[in-house]
Parts: structure tokens; sequence; C-alpha cells
């Protein structure tokens, strides 16, 4: 059994709909500690972390904004997810997916010290690999997987601790890239599976192969899940839709195989924004999702309606 450590991040600066930062109390609504609590695990929640006080710091791209609120989350959410990892498994409660610029760095920082390998399974409709240069939106939830490789153009934020290979990234999910983005993938050795991948062979098969790696490795999994990754017409609440997103089987199955695994070692649970919801039906697929993660089967799982 795991003991699950929640650490809200209500981050809502990364982009610009307003409402993310009611994430973390829309999980806790959702019976989320609960869910956890019932397959068995322990729980502890550690409350909302606080961002360190934010800075001058300025880029020369006039697009970004709020990067000193940015970077202020990413020293408070690194720190405190390398701290939860000595302790357990980090349940990153979001906010906007800019938070995983700091769940990443404290996940890598952690697994250095531990000396093994740290990979990453990218579950969202984008590819949020812009640095502070390419990022046309300005919105820094774009931008979490190009820090973590290592791609330059992050001066004004802390040295990642300690890069993350593109060969033990792997996206799912893809359909929505920027001609930047792609370029840059284009170059690194990050495995995308986008939508269309998953049409023809399925989930199962591309990641089975990526978690055989995983394990040959004997590498740490930390699980990145933005809300977009799921089809808009089951998971309403997210800034931004993008149609053609996978399934809720799908998205049980990516769960079910990743328990089944049992490499997950974290996990951020990105972009819901309640105030998009429909009486809460995204943050209870999500709350759902988790339990199918830390190990509820199809045929335990409670009745419900979506
Ligand atoms: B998310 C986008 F232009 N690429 O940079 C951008 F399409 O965390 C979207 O995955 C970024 O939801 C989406 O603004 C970030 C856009
Ligand atoms: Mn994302
Ligand atoms: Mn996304
Ligand atoms: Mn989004």
């Amino acid at each position: 059994m795991t003991h699950c450590i929640l650490l809200g991040a209500p981050v809502d600066e990364g982009q610009r709909r307003p409402g993310c930062l009611m994430g973390p109390a829309a999980y806790r609504v959702a019976g989320l500690v609960k869910t956890l609590e019932a397959l068995g695990h322990s729980v502890e929640d550690r409350g909302d972390v606080i961002p360190a006080a934010p800075g001058q710091e300025i880029c020369d791209n006039p697009a970004v904004h709020h990067l000193p609120e940015i970077i202020g989350w990413t020293k408070a959410l690194r720190d405190a997810t390398s701290a939860a990892l000595a302790d357990g498994m980090p349940i990153i409660l979001g906010g906007d997916h800019s938070l995983a610029l700091g769940s990443v760095a404290g996940i890598a920082s952690h697994a250095a010290r531990l000396g093994r390998p740290q990979f990453v399974i990218w579950l969202d409709a984008h590819s949020d690999f812009h640095s502070l240069q390419t990022t046309t939106s300005g919105n820094l939830h774009g931008t979490p997987m190009a820090y973590a490789i290592g791609r330059p153009g992050f001066a004004p934020f802390p040295d990642f601790p300690a890069p993350i290979p593109g060969e033990n990234i792997c996206m799912f999910g893809i359909r929505s890239v920027d001609p930047a983005e792609l370029a840059a993938m284009q170059n690194s050795d990050v495995t995308v599976n986008d939508m269309r991948v998953l049409d023809e062979q399925g989930i199962a098969a591309p990641l089975r192969s990526f978690l055989d790696r995983v394990q040959a490795a004997n590498g740490l999994l930390h699980v990145s899940l933005d809300v977009d990754f799921l089809d808009p017409s089951i998971a309403p609440a997210v800034g931004t839709t993008v149609p053609g997103g996978t399934t809720f089987r799908e998205a049980h199955l990516v769960m079910e195989l990743l328990h089944e695994s049992g490499l997950v070692s974290s996990l951020d649970l990105v972009e819901l924004n309640p105030f998009l919801d429909e009486r809460g039906r995204t943050a209870k697929l999500m709350v759902d999702l988790v339990g199918s993660l830390m190990g509820r089967k199809v045929f335990d799982r409670p009745t419900r309606s979506y």
C-alpha cells in the first residue's frame, strides 16, 4: 500500500482563464482522500503550497506574462515535491500545468539523489514544449516539458536540477502542437504518441513498450495528467479544449496499466478549471481515474454516471 501525499498547487497565472486555482479544493470535494483510503492507501494532505515571493524577473519575449509569480511557484513546488518524495508518493493537485515546472524539477532532483533514472509520461492534448522565447501565447503552462528536458531559453528560472533525457519522456494524446514546438521536438528523442498513433495501434501497445523501458532501467516514473488529454465531451472543465481526445475507457486503461506496472512514483493532476465544470463531473472523473491508477479494478468500480 502506498503513502499518498497530497500537495495543493492552486496555480492560475500560467494561463489566462481564471479558475484553475479552485482545482485543489474541487479534488478534495470530489472525494479524492476517501477514494484513496478505500483502496487501502494512507493519505496525508499537506494543504496548499505557498509560492515563494515573486522577484523582478523579466524576459525578452513581451508575450510572456506572470513570470515572477510562476518562478515563485516553481521554487516552492520543486522543494515541496522533492521533500514529499522522501516520505511517500506526491500527488500534486493543480492548478494549471505551469506547476509542472516545479513538480518535475523536484522529482528530477530526488531521482538524481537516489542515482536512479527519471522517466515522465505526459498525458496531454499539447506537447508543452515551448521555451520562453518561442511561446506566442506567453502562457507558461505551455512550457514545462521544454524546461524539464533542459532546452535553453529559461534563463530567469533556476537551472533545472537534472535535465531528463528525451528518451525517458513519452507523450500520449497529443493533437495540438505549435510549429516551434514541433521543430524542437523533432530535434529531441522524446516519444510522441499522438492521437493518430492511438487510433492505429490502440493505447496499450505503445504504453507497454514504454513501461518495459522504464522497468528495464529501474527507473522512477512521474505521471503528468492534463485534463485536456480527455475528450472535452467527457471532461469539459478545462480552458484549452481540443476535440478528438481520449475516451473514458482509453483513459482508464492507461491508468490500469500504469497501476499494474508498479512503477509510478509521483503524479500531477493539472488544468482542471472547476468554474467551467458541469456539476463536478470533470473533477469526479479525474478522481475516478486516480482510483484506477491506484489499484481499483473495473469490476470493483462503483456504478457512476458521467
Ligand atoms: B497545456 C499553446 F498555442 N501551445 O503555447 C500555447 F496552442 O498545459 C497551448 O497543455 C498550450 O494545456 C497548452 O499557448 C498548455 C497554444
Ligand atoms: Mn499541459
Ligand atoms: Mn493541454
Ligand atoms: Mn490547458
